[in-house]
């Protein structure tokens, strides 16, 4: 161990390594507290050529390697390895460069993702990627998850933003493609097979972001809704009425809505009644307020007159969208009543939502009768969250609860893991929704890039083939 520190202390100075018990808290435990990890050292580089250092020296002694950002996954997909590093790269939290021809920026994967949109905002240009976790969140790690969030339906996933990449691989070389083409077919798109790698094929270190024109106007509107299937149809026929400009279409069922609703603050007002199946917050961005506002309330009319939606409450200002936004995100105070709680992250094609949610409950409501169960999640891109409180969590209450929801996932030829990732929690179930030439090829790869398995050593393949590769 001495050896190993005085290693790492040769490439990022003796002030960068620590050891052991200095190692603070928020590098070994994850937000969900369900994970926890004794690292021998935590090292904080500070460019590209120390990470590089670090997996070199870590490479030689097969000593695993876990980048720790800010640890907001939440299938146990960020904690170090038991014994191993725990590489930060706060330090290199830089934007070098926000280019406004090109409409992209060049960014240090330590930076938050908040301060990376406001830096894009504050050059009159929207990075789209936005979730919950935007404060937590680092360039690495949504770009080692793949993370999608709120604005998928219209900008994609985190991996449709990367259009360059420099990371570290485990030998320790630095792979650079820090280009700002769109375009760039010229042999295998390597960048790609380490976005939403989770950190097991290389350690990002930098990208180069795609942002858009900064939206000036922003509608948001939450709708009370009777049928799935006249979501489905507001969905489709809001896209259309807004050319393209929907950007959010977040679904709540019932139960969640009641539940988000109930705890509020004085100065948030449950935003529409009680009593629906559904209720949807909808979000437009366009380029010019007084027509786009007028588009977003003629589409909303036409869809009350139809008798579509029941009852539509529009944001008049900053404040208002943000208590609507509130319901949906502002999770802590509104799911406390089910703690604690086991909570998943699945998606299917929109037609099989209906059987699927059915199917989910009534599989949980034969093993736990009365467990609650709570179904939201970004409905436009077919991706559910699901919350289900059974009254105690121990190992074998959440593997059974993972059983229910994931055979209903596997009825309908749905992912466990919509944008989340594997992590630990997710490995023994990663053959209900793999082929085993999928997970054959997969293991292929890590092989080839990863041949001592030093990166995030004990997730996704690894936890899988540790529960015993079941399925
Ligand atoms: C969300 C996180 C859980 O959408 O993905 O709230
Ligand atoms: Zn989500």
């Amino acid at each position: 161990l001495e050896n190993l520190a005085s290693a790492l202390a040769g490439v990022v100075g003796g002030d960068q390594v620590f050891a052991e018990a200095e190692i603070g808290d928020r590098y070994r435990i994850d937000f969900t507290r369900k994970y926890a990890s004794r690292p021998a050292f935590l090292v904080r580089p500070a460019t590209a050529e120390e990470v590089a250092g670090v997996v070199k020296v870590a490479a030689e002694r097969g000593v695993p390697v876990t980048v720790v950002g800010g640890q907001t996954s939440t299938v146990g997909g960020a904690v170090p390895a038991d014994g191993g590093i725990a590489l930060s790269l706060e330090r290199m939290n830089r934007i070098m460069e926000i280019d406004p021809v090109s409409m992209t920026m060049t960014v240090d994967a330590g930076c938050l993702l908040q301060n990376v949109q406001d830096a894009a905002e504050g050059a009159g240009m929207l990075l789209p990627l936005d979730l919950g976790s935007r404060g937590s969140a680092t360039i690495g790690g949504v770009i080692g998850t793949n993370a999608g969030g709120n604005r998928v339906l219209r900008w994609g996933m985190t991996r449709d933003m990367v259009i360059g990449l420099e990371a570290v691989l485990a030998d320790g070389s630095i792979v650079s493609s820090l280009t700002k083409m769109l375009k760039d077919n010229a042999g295998y798109n390597w960048k790609h097979l380490l976005i939403g790698s989770e950190g097991t094929l290389g350690v990002v270190v930098r990208a180069v972001l795609r942002l858009r024109p900064l939206p000036t106007s922003r509608q948001t509107a939450l709708l009370a809704i009777n049928t799935f299937e006249e979501c489905a149809l507001i969905l489709r026929r809001l896209e259309q009425a807004m050319s393209g400009r929907l950007s959010s279409f977040e679904l709540m069922w019932e139960e969640f809505y009641t539940r988000m609703t109930e705890g509020q603050l004085p100065d948030r007002p449950r935003p529409l009644p009680l009593g629906h199946a559904y209720y949807a917050l909808v979000e437009a961005m366009g380029c010019d307020r007084e027509s786009d506002e007028a588009q977003f309330e003629r589409a909303l009319e036409e869809l009350l007159g139809e008798g579509l939606v029941q009852n539509a409450v529009i944001a008049q200002s900053d404040r208002e969208r943000e208590a609507l936004w509130a319901v949906r995100e502002d999770m802590m105070r509104g799911i406390e009543t089910m703690r604690p709680l086991a909570g998943y992250d699945i998606s299917m094609s929109l037609s099989d939502m209906p059987a699927f949610v059915e199917m989910a409950r009534s599989n949980i409501t034969a093993v736990y009768p009365h467990a609650k169960i709570t179904f939201y999640g970004h409905a436009g891109d077919g991706n559910l969250h699901a919350l289900v409180g059974v009254g105690a969590i121990d190992a074998q209450i959440v593997h059974q609860l993972d059983t229910c929801v994931f055979d209903a996932v596997r009825a309908v030829n749905g992912s466990i893991s919509a944008e989340h990732g594997i992590g630990t929690s997710r490995a023994p179930f990663m053959s209900w929704s793999r082929t085993p030439e999928e997970l054959r090829l997969m293991q292929l790869l890590k092989n080839a890039l990863d041949p001592g398995n030093i990166l995030n050593r004990g997730k996704m393949l690894d936890a899988w083939a540790a529960a015993g590769k079941p399925g």
